[in-house]
């Protein structure tokens, strides 16, 4: 059996949390991120079937029944993760039709999944309905989306063309734009239905006064999604009280579309 500290999702959850957590997106125990992990690596460093504990999840997700996941644990800082990670992250099957979740490795003080796990998991529904090779679901509290959120109209549409105005990369890495939820209370299965809603046209969901959910095929993307979306989020933030001589214009974007092979969401675009 291999050392599953050595596993390389074990590894990329590691230094991705750290990561998060240097980035400032995750103060105390802010975010939470799940990983899909195939069945076969899960073995190469676990017996799949010693089950540790058995919790239930509160929802159902029929779709993920039978899958592994690797996720963070509640009330855990992302700041913690690097020195114990089998304190601080778990690994679980869903099972029940996706009502249960047996324990497989981690959470060693008898701890459970993040607070969060019915938006994960939905999401997660929500994402390989469109992409069968989704993998990741992240969320966190970056500043300047957080903040933006205050200032901004949070009209999908309008909220999305100003992030593609802030950078040239940003209509590359989220042609879908990027969905927004109202406040909500967060950790219900009614945030975690709303966010797997929107998560089937975008891959990434603002959170209103609160953060952002990413999802994508590997941990490193979906990092880099919403780093840049948070970027494009920073540079709106130091522009928005100054006149703006210049920006990014419809022309331009659709160059970009042009040139890199995608296409900005439908009728995002004049
Ligand atoms: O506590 O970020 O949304 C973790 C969270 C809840
Ligand atoms: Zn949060």
């Amino acid at each position: 059996m291999k050392d599953i500290l050595t596993a390389p999702f074990m590894v990329e959850m590691v230094r991705t949390t750290t990561n998060m957590y240097a980035h400032g997106w995750d103060e105390r125990n802010g975010g939470n991120v799940s990983l899909l992990l195939d069945e076969r690596e899960v073995g190469e460093s676990l017996d799949a079937g010693r089950v540790i504990r058995t919790l239930p999840t509160g929802f159902a997700a029929p779709a993920l029944d039978g899958k592994y996941f690797l996720v963070t644990g509640t009330g855990k800082y992302f700041k913690n993760v690097q020195y114990a990670p089998e304190v601080n992250l778990g690994i679980v099957r869903l099972t029940k039709g996706g009502e249960e979740a047996e324990l497989l490795w981690g959470f060693e003080d008898g701890g459970r999944f993040t607070s969060e796990f019915p938006a994960h998991m939905m999401s997660h529904v929500a994402r390989l309905a469109v992409d069968a090779e989704n993998k990741v679901v992240m969320h966190c509290h970056p500043a300047n989306l957080l903040a933006m959120t205050y200032v901004h109209s949070l009209d999908e549409r309008a909220f999305t063309r100003t992030l593609w105005q802030m950078c040239t990369e940003c209509i590359v890495v989220f042609p879908d734009g990027v969905n927004v939820l109202p406040w909500m209370l967060c950790g219900t299965n009614e945030i975690g239905e709303a966010t797997a809603e929107k998560m089937k046209t975008a891959r990434l969901v603002v959170w209103s006064q609160h953060g952002i959910y990413g999802a994508g095929r590997d941990l490193d993307e979906t990092f880099g999604l919403i780093e840049t979306a948070e970027k494009a989020a920073e540079i709106y933030m130091k522009i928005a009280q100054l006149p703006r001589l210049n920006t990014i214009t419809d022309e331009q974007l659709h160059l970009l579309e042009a040139r890199f092979g995608v296409t900005g969401r439908e009728g995002y675009l004049d």
